[in-house]
């Protein structure tokens, strides 16, 4: 176990909920210096650092997933906090998460890789209105990482964006991201949307996102929800498992 460097200890001391507090300094205080260095990076937006460090922590050998738990998010966690309680306001998190995508630019062809048949192809997009990216790319790497095609549709999708995109690409799954209340309405329109032009029971679709719960995207009437990257891969599993298993629908 590793102490925490001296950025990161005076950093939590924003982060004043004890629970909340507890969880990132576990992540952190286990993880490797040079993870903690990633961390600070991102929160100090230092966008060269945190190219420079990813590419370093490659090389050392460390695992892509463990330089993006316990750096890149662990780092994007503390912003979260202070961007919340108002401690930084927009500018700083736009700052903060371009550091955090130049070093997921190492790591996605990594989490990527997988050269077999795709076990399913998923659509996803953020919910019109929205235009959080991050935790979405996040969630579609992990699933090209676990063998999924994935098509991603960006930010502000639109509900008839979703239905071409699942025509085109025969999708068996949809991922909707939504960090917003005042827009996280729009994943029903989309399940409503898909209804209308029969596709709804030919697919299975999900939710995640920092508005979200799992009774929320249940009563938006998606078929699962994911609470984070590792999450939204175990629901795409375990609903693909379930549209195999059932009969052929005919709407
Ligand atoms: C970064 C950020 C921004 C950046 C976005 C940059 C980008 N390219 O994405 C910028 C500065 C642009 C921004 C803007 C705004 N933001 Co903002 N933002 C954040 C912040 C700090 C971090 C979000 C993030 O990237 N987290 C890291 C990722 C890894 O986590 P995640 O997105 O939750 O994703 C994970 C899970 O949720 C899940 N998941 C995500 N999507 C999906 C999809 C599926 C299918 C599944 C299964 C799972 C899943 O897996 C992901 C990986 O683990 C959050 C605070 C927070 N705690 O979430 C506020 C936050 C989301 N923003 C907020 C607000 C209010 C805004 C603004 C309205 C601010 C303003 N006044 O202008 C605007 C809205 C602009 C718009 N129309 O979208 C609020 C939302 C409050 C609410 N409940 O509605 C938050 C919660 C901050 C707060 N506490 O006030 N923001």
């Amino acid at each position: 176990m590793s102490i925490l460097n001296d950025g990161l200890e005076e950093e939590l001391n924003w982060v004043t909920i004890p629970e909340e507090n507890s969880r990132i300094r576990g992540v952190l205080e286990n993880a490797d210096g040079l993870m903690q260095d990633i961390a600070y990076n991102v929160i100090i937006g230092n966008h060269h650092e945190s190219d420079r460090l990813t590419k370093e922590a490659l090389d050392k050998g460390f695992l892509a997933n463990t330089i993006l738990d316990d750096g890149l998010i662990a780092g994007m966690s503390i912003v979260g906090v202070k961007f919340r309680d108002n401690v930084i306001f927009v500018p700083e998190v736009l700052v903060a998460a371009r550091a955090m995508k130049v070093g997921m630019k190492h790591l996605e062809p990594i989490l990527s890789a997988s050269g077999i048949e795709p076990i399913g192809t998923v659509i996803m997009g953020t919910v019109q209105g929205d235009l959080h990216d991050i935790g979405k790319n996040l969630c579609g790497m992990m699933l090209s990482g676990a063998g999924f095609a994935v098509h991603d549709l960006g930010v502000d999708t639109k509900p008839d964006e979703f239905i071409t995109a699942v025509k085109e690409h025969k999708a068996e799954l949809v991922g909707m991201s939504a960090l917003l209340t005042t827009t996280m309405r729009n994943i029903e329109k989309i399940n409503q949307a898909f209804q209308e032009v029969g596709l709804r029971n030919k697919i299975k679709t999900m939710a995640g996102g920092a508005a979200l719960t799992e009774d929320l995207a249940l009563k938006m009437r998606c078929d699962g929800y994911g609470k984070d990257a590792l999450g939204c891969v175990e629901k795409a599993k375990e609903l693909l498992e379930i549209l195999n298993q059932s009969e052929p629908v005919t709407n």
